[in-house]
């Protein structure tokens, strides 16, 4: 990794008292997962190896990170909470794709796929972990294989809790209370399926991010490919139908991935991705050797997004 930017990161540089994107330089992190628990967020990301091959789609990624704020300027690393060791059943060379976790009755549940062997969850009393497998198989079973990557999960008011993912379909399915077992069918949502011959009109790709939000419930993702960017739908449920709401961020020519995290914390709302800048500087040629970013926003008064500006690359 680059002296300048590890340097940067050890003297804390900020800017307007806000972290400077990528906020982390001392390796390469993509697939933001935030989770607010008590007075902390805890950031959940994938993590691309060094090595990573040059040319888009060169993924070698093996373990998932964490790291945790109170001030969203500071960033403390606690290192690889969880890695493909931790799944018997799943590829062990590659594939530890997008991450997110959430607190429930004093336990966390990280849902992590292994891209083309499945979406298993892990088991943790704490958030930085260990996290064990609990059931010892993937946790959703199906054939749809290239499909089954990039879990997003949301307990709703009621307690039912969701489990999402999906390229480029957006599949659904309801956790029972023990969130790590389910109840009733795996649903293909209608609103984000794609006809043959006809236009996409929500440009869902992967990635999708389900949350609720002053009474909305929200689903962003990483919308077209490629370059992607963030676009997101809201319904008045969390099983939709969902509303296109157009993008959060559009997507950067000079760029290739992105995958949204978004959070309220302290009364301020952020949405987290990433860019290739680390990459970037070290090389022209494209590897997927991404870094997280985040950038504040105000929700306008309906509830929609306000567009934001790209990160920089
Ligand atoms: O990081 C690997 C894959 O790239 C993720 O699962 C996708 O969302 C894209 O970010």
């Amino acid at each position: 990794m680059n002296k300048f930017l590890l340097l940067m990161i050890s003297l804390g540089l900020t800017v307007n008292g806000f972290a400077q994107n990528p906020i982390i330089q001392t390796i390469f992190t993509a697939d933001p997962a935030p989770m607010v628990y008590h007075d902390t967020v805890f950031l959940y990301t994938s993590h691309d190896e060094d090595n990573a091959p040059p040319g888009s789609g060169g993924f070698r990624m093996k373990d998932w990170r964490c790291y945790s704020s109170t001030d969203m300027v500071n960033w403390t690393d606690h290192g690889a909470v969880a890695s493909l060791k931790d799944f018997s059943w799943g590829r062990q060379d590659n594939g530890a794709w997008a991450p997110q976790c959430i607190a429930r009755n004093g336990k966390f549940y990280l849902y992590c796929p292994i891209q083309g062997s499945g979406i298993g969850v892990l088991v943790s009393n704490s958030p930085y972990g260990p996290f064990k497998d609990p059931i010892g198989k993937k946790l959703i079973q199906s054939n749809h294989v290239w499909d089954d990557i990039d879990p997003t999960v949301f307990i709703d008011d009621d307690g039912q809790a969701y489990l999402y993912w999906g390229n480029p379909n957006l599949w659904y399915v309801k956790l029972n209370q023990d969130m790590i077992s389910y109840s009733g069918k795996i649903v293909e949502d209608a609103s984000f399926a794609k006809i043959k011959g006809q236009a996409d009109p929500y440009h869902y790709q992967e990635g999708p991010w389900a949350y609720k939000h002053n009474g909305h419930y929200y689903m962003a993702y990483a919308s077209t490919c490629c370059p992607e960017g963030i676009g997101y739908a809201m319904s008045d449920k969390p099983t939709g139908p969902w509303r296109y709401q157009g993008y959060i961020m559009k997507p950067n020519p000079k760029s290739s991935g992105n995958h949204p995290g978004i959070i309220d914390y302290k009364d301020r709302s952020y949405v987290f991705g990433f860019n290739y800048q680390l990459n970037y500087n070290l090389t022209s040629k494209h590897h997927e050797r991404r870094s997280v970013c985040v950038e504040e926003f105000k929700y306008n008064s309906d509830g929609t997004i306000p567009e934001l500006p790209w990160w920089s690359e």
